[in-house]
Parts: C-alpha cells; sequence; structure tokens
C-alpha cells in the first residue's frame, strides 16, 4: 500500500513538472531489478550426466518469485531444497522460490540448489555456460540469462 502511494504521488508530481511536449518516460520503469553473483555449475564427476548449481540472486524494486530455470547445455534443471526428513537431509523439488524486495536468494551446496539433469558435454571446468531463469513479478513474467562458471568438484 504504501508502495503504490509513493508511485502514485512521484507520477503526480512528474506530470505537473512535465512540459507538454516532454517525452514520455516509460511506463514500466519501477519494476524489480535483478541482479546475481557466484554463478556457477558444477563438472559432473566421472560419467553422471547430473549435477548441481547456484548463485546468489537479488532483488531491488519489488518481490519477485524464481519459477524455473534452462539452459542449452543441460536438458533439465529442476529447484530443489534440503529439508530433514526423519533425521536426514534430503532434496526435494520445490516448486520457485520466493524473493522479497531488498532480499538475495543464495542457491548453493548444501543448501537450495539447482538440479541438473542430461548434461551436456560442454559442461567442463573452466568453461561458462547460459543459464536463462523465469520469474514472476507481481504477475508479470521477467527473465534474466546468467554466466555460470563451471567448475571441478574441489574448486
Ligand atoms: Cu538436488
Amino acid at each position: 500500500m504504501t508502495r503504490l502511494l509513493a508511485s502514485t504521488a512521484l507520477l503526480a508530481i512528474a506530470t505537473a513538472c512535465s512540459p507538454a511536449d516532454a517525452p514520455t518516460p516509460p511506463a514500466s520503469d519501477s519494476g524489480p531489478v535483478l541482479s546475481y553473483t557466484d554463478a556457477f555449475v558444477m563438472e559432473p564427476i566421472g560419467a553422471r550426466d547430473m549435477t548441481m548449481g547456484g548463485l546468489t540472486l537479488s532483488v531491488e524494486g519489488g518481490d519477485v518469485t524464481l519459477l524455473s530455470a534452462s539452459s542449452p547445455s543441460i536438458g533439465t534443471i529442476e529447484l530443489h531444497t534440503m529439508a530433514m526428513t526423519d533425521g536426514r537431509m534430503q532434496m526435494r523439488q520445490v516448486e520457485g522460490f520466493d524473493i522479497a524486495d531488498g532480499e538475495a536468494l543464495e542457491l548453493k551446496r548444501g543448501g537450495n540448489h539447482f538440479m541438473m539433469f542430461d548434461v551436456g558435454e560442454d559442461v567442463v571446468s573452466g568453461e561458462t555456460i547460459d543459464i536463462t531463469l523465469n520469474l514472476d513479478a507481481d504477475g508479470e513474467p521477467m527473465t534474466l540469462v546468467v554466466e555460470a562458471d563451471v567448475r571441478a568438484v574441489g574448486e
């Protein structure tokens, strides 16, 4: 509610101060802005074609939900969380991760992570692969392409 009131007030001021022939500001410049660091994918071990990856994804200017991820180098990417089941840590697939305005989502080993299946042969240590993130921002779809470093176990 506070945000809505604030943007309405700003719009009113902007309208009042603009000369009639001023260029119209973009209507959608108030949406969330995403940034990321530490995007990575672990090189699969041996002959396996599954692995995991992660990143730290931050948002400013609104709440978002990370819904899915895909990559030309990887057949399937699932969103996984770690949860205690009968006293053991187990992976579980989730529908999405909510990220509140000003917060960051951390996907990493031992915590929430990307689970990757049918990993391509180009996913080798030292290479970089593109991962497309699909998000929802208050009903509006958003995408972000991130460059993830492929790391060998132990790096
Ligand atoms: Cu997993």
